[in-house]
């Protein structure tokens, strides 16, 4: 799938003098059917994660604490993004490979997603990802 299809989304919220609640559900705006949710946390300053592409998995991505930066790269154009608050969520469609830096201290990032764990649907290797996105 074409980076151009990576999109913030705004999640919707509410806000109050106690605080936010923010709440997604099945289209609105999650685009797939929730089949597992997961979260990094305890990231160290300087590592990264990510490193792989997913052949069918489709993911919105959250910082729900502290910021990261995502690149991805659908083997013909990049793209990056910042994801600093809760409120925001990153759509990453299939076939996109990922790298993630610049963890904050605390970070949390929160990733809900359209299948359950396979080691199958992973490119870990770019070379492989590329040849397969330039096949198609
Ligand atoms: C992504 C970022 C944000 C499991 O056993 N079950 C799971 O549900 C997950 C997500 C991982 N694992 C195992 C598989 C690996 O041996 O945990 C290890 C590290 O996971 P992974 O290689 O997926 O790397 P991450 O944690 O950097 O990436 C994950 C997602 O896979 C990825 O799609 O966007 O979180």
């Amino acid at each position: 799938m074409p980076v151009s299809d990576a999109k913030i989304l705004d999640i919707p919220r509410h806000e109050d003098t106690r605080g936010s609640v923010a709440f997604l559900e099945q289209d609105a705006p999650l685009p797939f059917t929730l089949e597992r949710v997961y979260y990094l946390y305890g990231v160290r300053d300087g590592q990264t994660r990510g490193g792989h592409a997913h052949k069918k998995l489709e993911q919105i991505i959250i910082a729900v604490s502290g910021s990261f930066t995502i690149h991805l790269d659908d083997g013909r154009e990049k793209a990056s993004f910042v994801l600093n608050h809760p409120s925001k969520g990153l759509y990453v469609p299939a076939m996109t490979w990922r790298d993630m830096e610049g963890f904050s201290d605390g970070a949390v990032c929160l990733v809900l997603a359209s299948r359950r764990y396979e080691e199958e649907d992973y490119y870990r290797d770019y070379n492989s990802f590329l040849d397969q996105t330039r096949s198609q």
